[in-house]
């Protein structure tokens, strides 16, 4: 049977849970037109996440792997398009580290695409009544970093992978302990991303519609 991986992140900062893993741990196990889910838990610390990502990879042998994180703040689902190969940390990790300009892979390429049909997991998650975007930028701290040795590891060690990376918004629990946050209920997250896995085993090439934005 084939295998989606799905992973969330442990929280991190102030905030008591991250719903990127509740989402993960909603999926596990469950199946999704004849694939199943696997979910795992990643640390939010630079180089430990990713090495436990690869080790992920080679465990279960996905053909997709979807990549979650919080992004508190935004206001959709956001399906990244692009990951940097640059940290560049407002906070420390969890283990107390704080990268500065550095990459994530010395000699590494500026950057990686996903390779996830990231128009078509929006078209589909807003045609569902899920909010959701591309976004073009994951930032520079733990999740960009997550995603950038996700890529990586695809163009170096497993082609035949399909991947990418989803920055979900705040719930209403957290929004609660942030105010003026917008929050978007873990059910209808957990919906969502159900939803990006189908469409993402259902679609080869992706849509050609825009999903720009003049900023
Ligand atoms: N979000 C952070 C790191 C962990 C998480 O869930 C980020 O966007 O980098």
């Amino acid at each position: 049977m084939t295998t989606v991986l799905v992973t969330g992140i442990e929280p991190f900062e102030s905030d008591p849970t991250n719903p990127s893993w509740d989402i993960a741990q909603a999926l596990d196990g469950t199946q999704v037109d004849g694939a199943v889910i696997v979910a795992r838990q990643l640390p939010c610390v630079f180089g430990l996440a990713n090495e436990r990502l690869v080790d992920a990879i080679e465990a279960t042998s996905p053909a997709l792997v979807f990549a979650l994180g919080l992004a508190t703040g935004r206001t959709e689902i956001s399906v990244e398009r692009v990951a940097i190969n640059v940290i560049d940390a407002r906070i420390p990790d969890n283990a107390g580290n704080q990268p500065v300009d550095t990459p994530v892979v010395a000699d590494g390429p500026a950057a990686y695409f996903s390779t996830l049909p990231i128009k078509a997991i929006v078209h589909a998650l807003r045609e569902a009544g899920v909010p959701a975007g591309v976004s073009q930028s994951a930032g520079t701290y733990n999740c960009n970093h997550l995603f950038y040795g996700l890529m990586h590891h695809i163009a170096m060690r497993a082609p035949q992978v399909r991947g990418g990376f989803i920055h979900v918004p705040t719930t209403p629990e957290l929004a609660a302990r942030h105010a003026g946050r917008p929050s978007l209920s873990i059910d209808t997250q957990i919906e969502g991303i159900r939803l990006a896995v189908r469409t993402a085993l259902a679609t080869g090439a992706d849509l050609k519609v825009s999903g720009g934005a003049v900023h």
